[in-house]
């Protein structure tokens, strides 16, 4: 996935019609279109490193877990489309967790990630999409990134994300947060899914107006282990 032409110079024309028919929404509303997109996975496993590569092309050897949930917004543009992105970083850590229902509230993209170099990570997968399944509306975006691949000590192979992205309808991507390979590629594959999908989003007279939220139903303990929710 990694090389190759840009993007949108791959985009169908059905999708550049819709990209231009949002503009043109987007210009009567004076506003760009925003999506929202959810960062999860196991703690460790590069979550904010990623997004510190692709909103700031940094990459921190020695990053804090993150505390809570963290909030960053950055414009893209696909093709002539600008998009804003507002991307939340969610803690991994299980004691940080308890408003998880709260942060996947009107997500149109998940960024499920786990770290090639630790097959817990990839283990712990299933266990994130039942929180999926809880949390989130059926039309979702859903991305899988196996992060870390600079990493010698690899334990879990391509073949395997690939087949588990398969069998759960995800998106695949392997990245390197650290040596920046695959990382736009990953936010921009998902931005173009959200833009196939109707679901996700409606154009009204006054502009571009996002789908309305899925409510997210007030079950708690969706799984424990890995991604307990409180
Ligand atoms: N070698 C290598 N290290 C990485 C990569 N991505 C992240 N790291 C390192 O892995 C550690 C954890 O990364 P974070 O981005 O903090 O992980 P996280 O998923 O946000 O963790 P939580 O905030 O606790 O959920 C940091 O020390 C990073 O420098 C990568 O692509 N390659
Ligand atoms: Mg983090």
């Amino acid at each position: 996935m990694l090389g190759g032409p840009p993007l949108f110079c791959l985009l169908p024309n059905s999708l550049l019609r819709l990209a231009t028919e949002l503009a043109m929404a987007r210009e009567d509303a004076g506003s760009l279109p925003i999506l929202k997109l959810l960062l999860v996975g196991d703690s460790g496993v590069g979550k904010s490193s990623l997004l510190l590569r692709f909103t700031e092309d940094q990459f921190e050897p020695y990053l804090n877990p993150t505390i809570g949930v963290d909030f960053k917004v950055k414009k893209m543009v696909l093709g002539d489309f600008p998009v804003q992105l507002a991307i939340w970083d969610t803690a991994g850590q299980e004691r940080f967790r308890t408003l998880t229902p709260s942060y996947y509230r009107g997500a149109q993209g998940i960024i499920l990630v786990y770290d090639v170099t630790k097959r817990e990570t990839f283990a712990g997968l299933e266990c994130w999409l039942q929180e999926l399944d809880v949390f989130t509306k059926k039309s979702v975006v859903k991305m899988l990134v196996g992060n870390k691949i600079d990493e010698t000590d690899r334990e879990v192979d391509r073949k395997e994300g690939l087949q588990f992205a398969q069998k759960h309808s995800m998106l695949f991507i392997e990245t390197s947060a650290k040596m920046k390979d695959g990382v736009e590629t990953a936010f921009e594959e998902v931005v173009i899914k959200i833009l196939q999908t109707p679901e996700l989003w409606n154009i009204r007279n006054e502009g571009v107006v996002l789908a309305p939220e899925s409510r997210a139903p007030n079950t708690a303990d969706a799984c424990s282990g890995h991604c307990s929710v409180a």
